[in-house]
């Protein structure tokens, strides 16, 4: 085999909510060799790199992909077809110098990571290797603490709870599955104690429980009650937050629980959570770009707790080194659709490594059944992984995946 691309192609796939997005195949040597299906976000952030949709409100309520599709076959193939394809960062400097612009508009950061993606594929089974051995390397894989969103709110769902994501993290565990099965056995313990209460209704987009509640902090009461009832203890499964604050702010106020208070106030709020709750990482506290906020709360909280910017870094190096510089946080979420290729992703999680930062796999709230973050989370040893409950098949696939996976990487080391 020569391990030369021959040619891509791109169709339109539905994602885990009936909405259009891209799926990219990369053939090597006349041959199918990887695949690739891009996720889509709800709560996105301002400063994400551009998901190109074709905008026709006569189809999918202008939700198509038609032009992101003919982006990879019209003119990504051209640039693509001939080049060694496990030349990585070669093949992804080339989509962002075609690209042009600072944000994707013009490929569409949907086409270009799903190109991206499908190459990484295609240059792990030309080599004959399990994907994250491709991406991990001599390094060998680590397997990742989940986070597992059980209770839904905010944009993924019609509650009147503001805080997108209620995550329980395993963490007091010997192995992989071991932490995972108590993962699952407390979302099950959730849906007993929410069907107690005359609360269970549905899920919201992530497979998480979706109940209204009469305040943000009863959230963390059901978590505490579920971790309980499940037989484990608030020492070995904590909680993680996404608040995913951008979504309930403007004019320098955030409307939480009915109420217009500060960043201050909020961040007074989850400082008495961290003393009252086995509570062990907040993302997106604060909002995208309230840089006093994030600081001020890290300044008081950074070494209590793992703080997490999403909404904020964007996975972009831009991005991450302000947040450095202004001591805004001590983790990073990392969403490759968030920049558009593999390589630019890998440098953004580089920079967090060298300032000892952690670093957190997620999904999107609308996913599809590949798994690639599963594979990426082991191979890049990031140590966390976020891909929603062990509900509904775009989340389930990831943890199915990781349990693949962990027949052949044991070593499991949690970060908190
Ligand atoms: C988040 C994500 C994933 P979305 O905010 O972290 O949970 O949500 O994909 O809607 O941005
Ligand atoms: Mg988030």
């Amino acid at each position: 085999m020569d391990g030369i691309i021959t040619g891509v192609d791109a169709r339109l796939v539905l994602d885990s909510r009936g909405v259009p997005t891209i799926e990219t195949d990369c053939y090597v040597d006349g041959i199918l060799a990887g695949r690739a299906m891009v996720p889509s976000g709800a709560s996105t952030g301002a400063h994400e790199a551009i998901e190109l949709r074709d905008n026709d409100e006569n189809m999918w309520l202008g939700k198509g992909v038609e032009k992101a599709v003919n982006n990879v076959v019209e003119i990504i193939q051209e640039n693509l077809v001939g080049m060694p394809v496990d030349e990585q960062s070669e093949i992804d400097s080339i989509l962002i110098e075609i690209d042009g612009t600072p944000n994707r508009s013009h490929l569409g950061a949907n086409a270009m990571l799903g190109t991206s993606l499908s190459c990484l594929h295609a240059g792990a089974s030309t080599h004959g290797l399990p994907l994250w051995k491709y991406i991990g390397g001599l390094a060998g894989g680590l397997m990742p603490t989940p986070m597992m969103n059980i209770l839904n709110g905010g944009a993924h769902a019609e509650s009147n709870v503001d805080i997108q994501e209620f995550m329980v993290v395993p963490h007091g565990f010997d192995t992989f599955p071991e932490a995972l099965r108590a993962g699952v056995e407390t979302y099950h313990a959730l849906k007993s104690e929410l069907k107690h209460d005359g609360r269970l209704g549905g899920v919201g987009d992530e497979g998480g429980f979706a109940p209204n509640l009469p305040s943000n902090e009863d959230g963390l009461r059901y978590m505490v009650r579920a971790i309980e009832s499940a037989g484990y203890s608030t020492d070995e499964i904590g909680i993680a937050l996404d608040v995913a604050s951008t979504e309930f702010f403007s004019e320098d106020t955030y409307q939480f629980d009915s109420q217009a208070i500060d960043s201050e106030e909020l961040g007074e709020i989850y400082g008495r959570w961290i003393d009252e709750y086995p509570l062990l990482s907040i993302e997106d506290g604060f909002a995208e770009d309230d840089w006093r906020g994030w600081s001020h709360f890290e300044s008081i909280n950074g070494k209590k707790i793992q703080t997490v910017g999403d909404d904020l870094f964007v996975t972009q190096s831009e991005r991450l080194a302000q947040g450095i510089e202004s001591n805004a946080a001590n983790a990073i979420l990392v969403k490759l659709n968030q920049v558009g290729t593999v390589t630019e992703t890998l440098e953004t999680m580089n920079l967090a490594k060298q300032h000892a930062m952690n670093c957190v796999i997620s999904h999107r709230s609308g996913e599809t059944e590949d798994t690639t973050i599963a594979d990426f989370a082991v191979g890049t040893r990031a140590g966390q992984i976020k891909t929603g409950a062990p509900c509904r098949s775009d989340r389930v696939a990831k943890y199915n995946q990781l349990l693949r996976i962990s027949e052949e990487v044991s070593e499991f080391r949690s970060p908190f």
